[in-house]
């Protein structure tokens, strides 16, 4: 279906309830797919953390302190915050909620906001006893769940075959370049995909949804981080590759990554943490922890102290020994010197809250970065060591690690989509030779809708691939939009993957396009419900059709796929 860019770019994201008023709606700031998105449980253990009984909060049981905290680990604190201070959701410290009261604050946990806020009583997921429970309950101190230090990681470590031990060469006869991790996010585990011929090599157990893998830089090794911050690493030159060490390095954690600086490969691992906010440094072929660095600190903007600032996005920097971290809350990208971990330099530069993923441009030497909820996209200069720009996009920006590709008219571009609205800025990038562009919005594309995760290409292909996985509207969560990048302004096409796929009934959500290492194919998960049939679907990228459908019942909801080569390498 061809169609213009004009027609087929209206989708407005409807709002999640409609009994607040806008004033209320105001106070949380949020939309819907971005709520979805947020609100996973947190990783952390309920049970570990213990009863704070504040003055001025309304009086409450310890058996009842118990249900809350575990409801709010549960619904609450991936947009609040484990300590409440606020991210996507807006702060609720007692000082705030004690002011608002316990009516007030009933009747928003009740019927949420348009702006975002679940409706947790009318959509009846609360009993009204629950929400008069939260309600009193958000009135108390939060309460803190314990530091997670060098002797928990210590504890937890363990070489399951050490580095004398394993193969000397490859001993398989995998392509493994091409080989594909795939998240099997409820399964806690990641399928390893042979991308040549489609074939299920291992499926490795490992922490509770498994959120990303990124391959070291020879590509020998693969690093997989699960929510519950569990880090394997897996050997995929073993006859049949696996786990050979593994460690859990704090309670919960998205981000890890791999040194890839001229004689540093394959060096140093480092994870980054939710909890406790911090980030740590590892031998890269055992795991073993070096080095842990809090992340806590004041913001950007207010310069107000955080206690719970998250380590997003990381990345390798090819311009020095360092890595980029990206700190969520205080809105700082860090330049992370691993050359001397014991006269240890990190860079702190300062760009907007709330720093979330990003990727490089096709030169390697600028990092740019969503903050999402400031709208913009944060450029780094990694060889200097500075902020270069700071370029205002749609709502809320979420490229994953974004696209480049060439345009026609204004040379090298980065293009991010965004979860709060249908656009898709495409952003210049060469500051040498299409200066007058560099770091300015030089289109702005009109997608399927708002509710996108991610946008890819490949230096190969002419075709432009965005996702909406998370738009309520099941015709667009279920299929991606294709551009043209030598001929924007035509629209897109819109591919039914999720039809293709021909799966049972579901949400069936269409995320995450990943190239081949030839980049002629395409693959996208079709991400269904935990007992209903998955699928991966992989598109031919010159004819845009169906090449061919992975089903198999061991891939229980696949998300994230990572390709070896194009990982390793940073291609997208
Ligand atoms: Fe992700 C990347 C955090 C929900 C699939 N996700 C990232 C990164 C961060 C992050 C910080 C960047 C890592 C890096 O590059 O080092 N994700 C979070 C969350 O905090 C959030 C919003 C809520 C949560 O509770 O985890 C969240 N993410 C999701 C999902 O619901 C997704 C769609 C499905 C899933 O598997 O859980 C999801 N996130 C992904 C994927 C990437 C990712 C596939 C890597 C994209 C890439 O191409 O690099």
């Amino acid at each position: 279906m061809k169609s213009t860019i004009r027609k087929l770019s209206c989708y407005a994201l409807p709002a999640l309830s409609l009994a607040v008023s806008t004033a209320l709606a105001a106070e949380l700031g949020t939309s819907g797919p971005v709520v979805t998105y947020e609100s996973a449980p947190s990783a952390v253990d309920p049970s570990v953390v213990k009863m704070i009984i504040t003055p001025g909060a309304p009086p409450i049981t310890e058996t009842e302190f118990e249900k809350a905290k575990q409801i709010f680990f549960e619904r609450c604190a991936g947009c609040h915050g484990v300590l409440r201070k606020g991210a996507t959701g807006k702060p609720l410290t007692s000082d705030i909620t004690q002011q608002r009261g316990t009516a007030y604050l009933k009747v928003f946990i009740n019927y949420g906001s348009p702006a975002g806020m679940p409706n947790w009583g009318t959509s009846g997921e609360l009993t009204p006893d629950e929400i008069d429970l939260m309600a009193r309950y958000i009135q108390h101190e939060p309460p803190m769940p314990p530091e997670y230090g060098m002797e928990e990681m210590k504890a937890s470590w363990k070489v399951v075959i050490p580095p004398e031990q394993r193969p000397t060469k490859q001993m398989n006869d995998y392509n493994l370049e091409n080989l594909f991790s795939v998240t099997l996010r409820d399964a806690g585990q990641v399928a390893l995909i042979d991308g040549d011929t489609k074939e299920i090599i291992n499926i490795v157990n490992t922490g509770y949804a498994v959120h990303i893998s990124r391959p070291s830089a020879s590509g020998r090794y693969l690093y997989v981080i699960g929510r519950d911050a569990k880090l394997n690493l897996i050997d995929l030159w073993m006859e049949n590759p696996d786990t050979v060490a593994k460690i859990k390095v704090g309670m919960e954690a998205r981000s890890v990554e791999t040194s890839k600086y001229k004689g540093w490969e394959d060096k140093y691992a480092i994870a980054g943490t939710y909890w406790p906010p911090q980030y740590v440094i590892m031998n890269g072929d055992t795991l073993e922890p070096l080095k842990i660095v809090s992340t806590r600190g004041v913001t950007v903007d207010t310069q107000e102290y955080h206690p719970e600032p998250r380590v997003a996005a990381i990345v390798a920097s090819h311009e020095h020994p360092e890595f980029i971290v990206n700190v969520k809350e205080t809105g700082k990208v860090l330049l992370v010197n691993y050359e001397d971990l014991d006269n240890f330099k990190v860079t702190s530069i300062n760009t907007a809250r709330f720093l979330h993923d990003g990727g490089w441009d096709s030169t390697k030497r600028y990092f740019l970065s969503a903050a999402n909820k400031s709208n913009k996209i944060a450029v780094v200069d990694s060889k200097e060591g500075n902020l270069e720009a700071l370029i205002d996009v749609g709502a809320i920006p979420h490229p994953g690690r974004g696209a480049n590709f060439i345009d026609p008219k204004y040379g090298p571009v980065w293009a991010t989509s965004h979860l709060g609205d249908e656009t898709i800025s495409v952003i210049g990038t060469d500051p040498v030779n299409h200066a007058d562009n560099a770091w300015k919005v030089v289109w702005t594309l009109k997608g399927q809708g708002g509710g996108s995760l991610f946008i890819k290409t490949h230096p190969k292909s002419k075709n432009l691939y965005v996702d909406t996985a998370l738009h309520p509207m099941p015709a667009v969560s279920q299929s991606v939009a294709v551009f043209n990048i030598d001929d924007l302004s035509a629209g897109y096409e819109m591919l039914p993957i999720a039809k293709w796929a021909d799966v049972s009934a579901g949400p069936k959500r269409v995320v995450q396009p990943e190239y081949n290492k030839a980049g002629d194919e395409v693959w996208f998960s079709v991400w269904n419900g935990k007992t209903q049939q998955s699928a991966v679907v992989i598109v031919d990228d010159k004819t845009r059709t169906l090449k061919k459908v992975i089903k198999d019942p061991r891939l229980i909801t696949p998300t994230g796929k990572f390709n070896v080569y194009n990982t390793m390498h940073d291609i997208y």
